[in-house]
């Protein structure tokens, strides 16, 4: 059997990091367009998108934010558009729905429990802050939960089931699996299931290859056959913790929005650099990247001709 290619998503702006940390952070529509189209280019199938206010950087997940830039991007490359149903610590599940609501991408992130999710450490590293917001959100964020109830997975799960969406389910610990199976063992979510197994967040399991071999042995007990896997490392973490998951045959997430660095303590200047270590990582070990149809083809999605942008 030829060997499985590997997936590179690009998640390319998000919650965690705000525009003071980094130059590179894309938040106006233009240059999250430019930064999207750039990172499929060096070869990521899968683009994860958040939207931010373009004056201020702030997130705000109004699905008017991703018009501007969805059809921008679908115009320019045949990547896979994966919306986020994330946002931020402070929307409501309807909020966060919205936008893949609107727009029926063919993927959207879904989020496998209700946990901690902090990122305040960061505001001791700054003084001075490009945008007033910055700093209380960042430094609050030891208060924000994150959540994400049985109710509210089902509540996305019934709403977002007529546009026949592909999620990538985030599990930031090994209960998220456990929360997984349940819904499925309900019905509210199609075999092959795709995971994002998530490192390294304040909140939920550290960043360590045995973290690592304990999910994946964890989610072959519960779903065999019947998922496909990916790996997101936050921070320091997110090169390694791929470059290990490709070797046992897993998917791999980069990206600004969970990582600002290309090596440690040199900021990225792109997403697109990003995608590229990783790619050259990849073919370095004798794999190949998947290109967008493939990609499709591996988790079963329904098609970019069937999206609402
Ligand atoms: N940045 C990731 C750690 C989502 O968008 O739904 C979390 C994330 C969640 O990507
Ligand atoms: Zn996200």
């Amino acid at each position: 059997m030829a060997k499985q290619k590997t997936i590179i998503s690009c998640a390319i702006t998000g919650a965690i990091h705000t525009p003071t940390m980094s130059d590179a952070l894309p938040y106006r529509p233009d240059d999250i367009a430019q930064q999207a189209i750039e990172a499929a280019q060096a070869g990521a199938a899968i683009l994860h998108l958040h939207t931010r206010d373009p004056e201020t950087g702030k997130v705000n997940i109004a699905p008017e934010n991703f018009r501007p830039f969805l059809p921008k991007i679908k115009a320019a490359t045949d990547a896979v558009i994966n919306i986020s149903t994330g946002g931020s610590l402070l929307n409501t599940i309807e909020e966060r729905i919205g936008p893949a609501l609107t727009f029926s991408p063919e993927m959207c992130s879904m989020n496998m429990g209700s946990m901690n999710f902090s990122f305040h450490p960061l505001a001791k590293r700054y003084t001075e802050w490009k945008f007033d917001w910055e700093e209380e959100y960042v430094k609050n964020s030891d208060s924000y939960i994150f959540r994400n109830t049985f109710a509210d997975i089902e509540n996305a799960a019934r709403q977002l089931a007529p546009h026949d969406i592909k999620f990538e389910h985030e599990c930031y610990d090994v209960g998220h699996l456990y929360n997984l199976k349940f819904c499925m063992d309900i019905g509210l979510f199609k075999a092959p299931i795709f995971i994002q197994f998530i490192f390294g967040i304040l909140g939920g399991i550290g960043a360590d290859v045995d973290n690592l071999v304990f999910m994946k042995r964890t989610a072959d007990k519960l779903f065999g056959t019947q998922y496909r896997w990916s790996v997101l490392g936050a921070g320091n973490a997110q090169m390694g913790l791929a470059s290990t998951a490709q070797q046992m045959s897993g998917h791999v997430r980069v990206g600004l929005e969970d990582s600002l660095f290309i090596r440690r303590g040199q900021l990225a200047q792109s997403n697109a650099q990003q995608v590229a270590k990783i790619r050259r990582i990849v073919e370095d070990l004798g794999a190949e990247v998947a290109t967008p149809d493939e990609a499709r083809e591996i988790l079963g999605l329904k098609g970019a001709d069937k999206v609402a942008f």
